[in-house]
């Protein structure tokens, strides 16, 4: 008996049944391959972190007696895809069977099956024991349903882990607390410094620079900020707990120049390469709550917790249900191109140079800078969403298509026509001056809807509901602000398209 086992690079949970005994049949193979790096311009830190842990792991599990086959990206021996390099590898080994965890990917989902079923050997297919819900729980969850709500998704989990519940009902009496969380972050309130690992990555660079890797951003590979082992992910976990928690629902979507991390947890890369669960980042908020109720108010650790047990399981069953389809919804049909300082943060706009600023320096941007600012423009530029996917899904550290896709191009670009969202999170001027300090230090006046140094987003905002009148309108959430609209003076409306259209012109130079 001789296995083969493959382990993807954002399988890297040393909790899964797998390892729990060492097992001299067993192979493990991990491979670093220019399929992956290459399928979006990727932000050297996202290689770099991937690469980084997944070494980190394959050392772990050799230390501990596992055997591990690990190719990198210079070894002579790689064939650059997963499917030459096991293809030779079982070609040349007497493997007897074949063994692999679901992936998270649908296109590695679809590769693995045709690939296996070609295999003569026998293959088994494990889950990967990460996530609270199966691939097709949602699906069965909404069954028969017209509409697929976050909301009802998540109490039904709430209910069915028991998390936060007293029997069926919410400890609190209350599932959401929206409305004490949306505060902007006070005028000279310092937020926490942000805890970075200063790893030494310099070895791995300098690997990577041999290769024609094309790539964004900047690194410091000398303090490389992200963590790339189970240790240091824990070690984040107990810093957000600690010094973030108290303050992460209140200021969940607020926004600061020069403040990238703000109370948010950054934990997406160690809970998407699995190095951390989900299941122990709830329970370590609720234990440091339970311990400390006076210092972290419950609406603090339910916003959190919504997060991973709500939106994140929720992503994940709307993309097993909806994919491949939904990779090519457009439902505004736009066909712009992304504006050129979407690649280098040039522009004039502050909300946005400060956001593709923080992306490019450091590979993450925090949800409501996602939604709220490039999100935004992008949509009301009418990017279309191939362009828009392509970026989220290169440039930050946590990008994997089953969550990037859902976000941007549903709930970010509203092209699945309302499976995600209920309207498009589209907004002018004032929504992110509400929630931000971006606009006092911008060259573009707030206020002003038409002339020059008018803000970008208010006539843009304007001509999108103008463009979309006939998809929009009969919205029930949206209805009002075509009231708005064809109350305005006919004039006035004028100025705003004309506007919007000399911006849309122009859109390299904003
Ligand atoms: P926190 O604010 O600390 O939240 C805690 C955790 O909750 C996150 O680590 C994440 O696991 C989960 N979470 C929060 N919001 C969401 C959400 N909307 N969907 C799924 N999980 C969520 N998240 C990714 O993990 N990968 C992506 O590629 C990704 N792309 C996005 C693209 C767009 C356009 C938008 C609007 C959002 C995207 N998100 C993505 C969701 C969210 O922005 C990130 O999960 C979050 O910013 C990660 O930072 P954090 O760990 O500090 O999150
Ligand atoms: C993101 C990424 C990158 C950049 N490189 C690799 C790699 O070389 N080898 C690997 O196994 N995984 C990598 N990953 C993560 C994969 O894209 C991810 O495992 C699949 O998309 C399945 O979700
Ligand atoms: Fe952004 Fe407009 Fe505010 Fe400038 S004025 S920061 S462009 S919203």
């Amino acid at each position: 008996n001789k296995i083969l086992r493959l382990l993807l690079g954002d399988q890297l949970n040393s909790n899964h049944s797998w390892f729990a005994k060492v097992d001299d049949s067993v192979t493990y193979v991990m491979m670093e391959v220019r399929t992956e790096t290459d399928y979006a311009l990727h932000h050297i830190q996202k290689i770099v972190g991937f690469f980084a842990a997944m070494r980190a792991f394959a050392e772990m599990l050799q230390s501990i007696g596992h055997q591990v086959i690990y190719l990198k990206i210079n070894d002579s021996n790689n064939l650059h895809s997963f499917e030459a390099n096991l293809e030779k590898m079982l070609k040349i080994s007497d493997y007897t069977k074949f063994e692999y965890q679901l992936p998270d990917e649908y296109r590695v989902d679809v590769m693995l099956r045709n690939f296996t079923s070609g295999l003569s050997i026998p293959v088994s297919v494990y889950d990967s024991e990460h996530f609270f819900t199966t691939r097709t729980e949602l699906g069965v969850f909404f069954q028969g349903k017209k509409t697929f709500l976050m909301e009802s998704y998540y109490s039904a989990l709430r209910k069915k882990h028991q998390i936060l519940m007293e029997g069926d009902h919410p400890i609190t009496g209350q599932w959401n607390y929206d409305s004490e969380n949306r505060k902007k972050l006070p005028k000279n309130h310092k937020p926490t410094t942000p805890l970075v690992f200063n790893t030494d990555v310099s070895a791995l660079m300098d690997e990577l620079l041999e290769n024609d890797l094309k790539t964004i951003g900047t690194i410091d590979a000398k303090q490389f900020i992200w963590p790339i082992n189970r240790a240091q992910s824990l070690q984040l976990l107990d810093f957000f707990v600690a010094e973030c928690l108290p303050f992460f629902g209140s200021y969940q979507d607020a926004m600061a120049p020069n403040e990238w991390s703000l109370y948010h947890s950054r934990l997406s890369f160690s809970l998407n390469t699995k190095m951390i669960s989900p299941s122990e980042v709830i329970s370590s908020a609720i234990a440091e709550w339970e311990k400390n109720p006076e210092r972290i108010a419950y609406h603090q650790l339910e916003g959190f917790v919504r997060q991973i047990i709500g939106w994140r399981e929720y992503m994940r069953g709307i993309y097993w249900l909806k994919m491949p389809e939904y990779a090519s919804f457009n439902y505004f049909d736009h066909h712009e191109k992304l504006p050129d300082w979407f690649w280098t943060g040039k522009t004039k706009m502050n909300c946005l140079k400060d956001t593709i600023g923080q992306s490019l320096n450091f590979a993450y941007a925090h949800h409501i800078q996602r939604l709220m600012v490039t999100g935004n423009f992008a949509l009301l530029a009418g990017v279309h969403p191939d362009e828009v996917d392509a970026w989220y899904l290169g440039i930050y550290i946590d990008a994997l298509d089953w969550v990037e896709i859902t976000n941007t191009r549903g709930m970010s670009q509203f092209a699945d026509g309302g499976i995600v969202g209920t309207k498009p999170y589209v907004s002018s001027a004032s929504y992110i001056d509400k929630m931000s300090h971006y606009c006092g230090g911008c060259y573009y006046q707030k206020a002003k809807k038409v002339g020059e140094k008018a803000c970008p987003f208010n006539s843009l905002y304007w001509n999108f509901y103008d463009k979309h009148e006939d998809k929009l309108a009969n919205n029930p959430r949206i209805g009002m602000m075509y009231n708005v609209w064809r109350k305005m003076k006919p004039e006035d409306k004028t100025a705003l398209l004309e506007q919007a259209d000399y911006y849309l012109k122009h859109i390299n130079t904003l």
